[in-house]
């Protein structure tokens, strides 16, 4: 597939406002969509995710879907069942609807958060781990993983989820030095998951090829991906603000970092 028309949610949103910038360059024409209003793009949609009429006529006559809306933090399990749970559904009904062939759902390390971060030379974590969210975010995350795969299995739409670690222009934590995703590989990892041929649904981990990294990369490579960043320029200085991970702080112990605590921590 060689998608051009991409409709892009969550285009208001950090990520989607760098993608709104890097995509054009790979050669997809966007879509933006967001229920905040988007300046200087008459044609953008302002909606919400629970407006189905206006979720339709947002995707028809797109060739994929970057989905990226939705809450991106912790939140009250009501709120997130609206907009992650039922937008995500809402968003996946219209595309069988309207014929639309690929969504690259913008999944996250917080689906499987309480997985303990690798250490010394344990193994990286493979993408078939068994799901351990940290969060009703991260709940919100593996459910629209299973949403995906029912869609796949049952209705022939494909779609590639990314469990982005974090995307920011620069890691400000030193967890982050292990899953950051820069911009630019971003871009380069949602252009493969648009074009790679015969994905079904798969799932792959979103992130730079940083020295430190946690998650093997190998099914996003598989997909085209060719990661040009790695985070570990920025290592010396944040170690020597934050001192290395603490073995013994629970908000270190794994990779969905602060969001295990219970509320999670915030800042970290
Ligand atoms: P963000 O919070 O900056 O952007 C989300 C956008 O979705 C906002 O512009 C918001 O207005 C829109 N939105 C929220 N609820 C909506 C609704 N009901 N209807 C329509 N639009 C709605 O989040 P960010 O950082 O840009 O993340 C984008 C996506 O990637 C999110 O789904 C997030 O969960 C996911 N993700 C992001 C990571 C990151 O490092 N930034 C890491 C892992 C996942
Ligand atoms: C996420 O899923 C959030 O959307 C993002 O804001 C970051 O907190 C990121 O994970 C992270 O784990 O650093």
């Amino acid at each position: 597939p060689d998608p051009r028309t991409v409709l892009l949610t969550g285009a208001a949103g950090r990520v989607g406002t760098l993608m709104q910038n890097l995509l054009p360059a790979f050669g997809h024409e966007l879509r933006l969509f967001d229920v905040r209003p988007i300046d200087g793009d008459p044609d953008a949609v302002t909606a919400d995710l629970a407006d189905k009429a206006a979720i339709r006529e947002a995707v028809r006559g797109v060739d994929a879907i970057v989905h990226l809306a939705g809450i991106s933090l912790e939140a009250p399990f009501e709120k997130i069942l609206r907009a992650n749970i039922e937008g995500t559904y809402h968003l996946y009904e219209a595309a069988r609807e309207e014929g639309v062939g690929r969504i690259v759902f913008a999944s996250s390390n917080h689906a499987v958060g309480f997985t303990p971060r690798p250490r010394g030379d344990d193994p990286l974590i493979p993408v078939d781990t068994p799901r351990r969210p940290d969060t009703f975010y991260g709940l919100s995350k593996a459910f629209g993983e299973d949403l995906a795969q029912l869609y796949w299995d049952k209705h022939g739409l494909e779609t590639v989820s990314v469990r982005i670690g974090s995307c920011f222009p620069q890691p400000t934590s030193v967890r982050m030095l292990s899953i950051w995703m820069s911009p630019g590989d971003g871009a380069r990892l949602f252009h493969a998951a648009l074009t790679a041929e015969n994905v079904g649904h798969t799932v792959v981990y979103g992130s730079s090829a940083n020295t430190r990294l946690w998650w093997d990369l190998s099914g996003a490579r598989a997909l085209g991906y060719e990661p040009q960043d790695d985070s570990e320029e920025f290592a010396e200085k944040l170690i020597a603000e934050r001192g290395e991970l603490d073995p013994e702080n629970p908000a270190h112990a794994c990779l969905g970092g602060h969001f295990v605590s219970d509320p999670p921590m915030w800042p970290y």
